[in-house]
């Protein structure tokens, strides 16, 4: 399998952490939205990553549909999510929470750098969206005294909101203030001491205008 994009998105990195907590090997194409869309456009023509090629050719894209393949291939014993119920409904809608997140904040970082004149309605729009969630999302965690959401194993909804939490904190400081979060901070402190977060991770540099 070839992943493609680079560990500076959010969405690539949950794509690529699921990969290695799962013992898959995987070459590693860390191409750039902009700078390479060319080479990204023949398997997705939307431009976008995380896309991961298949060894038959085959491209995925979105990463939850990427990670729901992934989960297939392991077999449900050892897939990150529940395989069915209330659990996997919970987990879901965390998962969707944190890359709806992720998106709002990759919305913001365009709007600063691929715009001249941000517009007003679309920044403020973002940022209430980002605060809300984050909002949520602590109140979720901190009502859960397991060391991950879901027990004593790390999950998809863990790593999801771990890599949209560090990718927030790099691309809007102001945003994400530590002390009005303390589960949401311990929980990526926990996430981001672990191996795999610790090699599969990359400062971000976005994209210039
Ligand atoms: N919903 C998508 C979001 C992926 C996404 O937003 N990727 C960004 C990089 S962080 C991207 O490809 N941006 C270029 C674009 O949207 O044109 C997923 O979960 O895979």
């Amino acid at each position: 399998m070839i992943l493609i994009g680079q560990y500076d998105s959010p969405f690539v990195r949950r794509v690529a952490l699921a990969l290695r907590f799962y013992g898959l090997a995987f070459e590693h194409r860390p191409w750039s939205t902009f700078g390479d869309a060319d080479k990204i456009a023949p398997h997705n023509p939307l431009r976008r990553v995380p896309t991961l090629l298949l060894d038959g050719g085959e491209a995925l894209i979105e990463s939850t549909a990427i990670l729901d393949y992934l989960d297939e291939l392991v077999g449900p014993e050892r897939a990150m999510m529940a395989r069915s119920g209330p659990e996997r409904r919970r987990a879901l809608k965390v998962c969707a929470l944190a890359t709806g997140l992720g998106d709002k904040a990759v919305s913001l970082i365009y709007e600063r750098v691929l715009r001249k004149d941000q517009l007003k309605l679309w920044v403020e729009r973002c940022q209430t969206q980002i605060g809300g969630v984050l909002v949520a999302l602590e109140q979720e965690r901190a009502a859960v005294a397991s060391p991950y959401w879901f027990g004593d194993r790390i999950g998809h909804a863990d790593i999801a909101v771990a890599c949209v939490l560090r990718f927030t904190g790099e691309a809007h400081p102001g945003l994400f203030d530590g002390l009005r979060y303390p589960a949401l901070v311990a929980h990526a402190a926990h996430c981001e001491a672990l191996p795999p977060f610790q090699e599969i991770v990359q400062k971000l540099d976005p994209p210039k205008g």
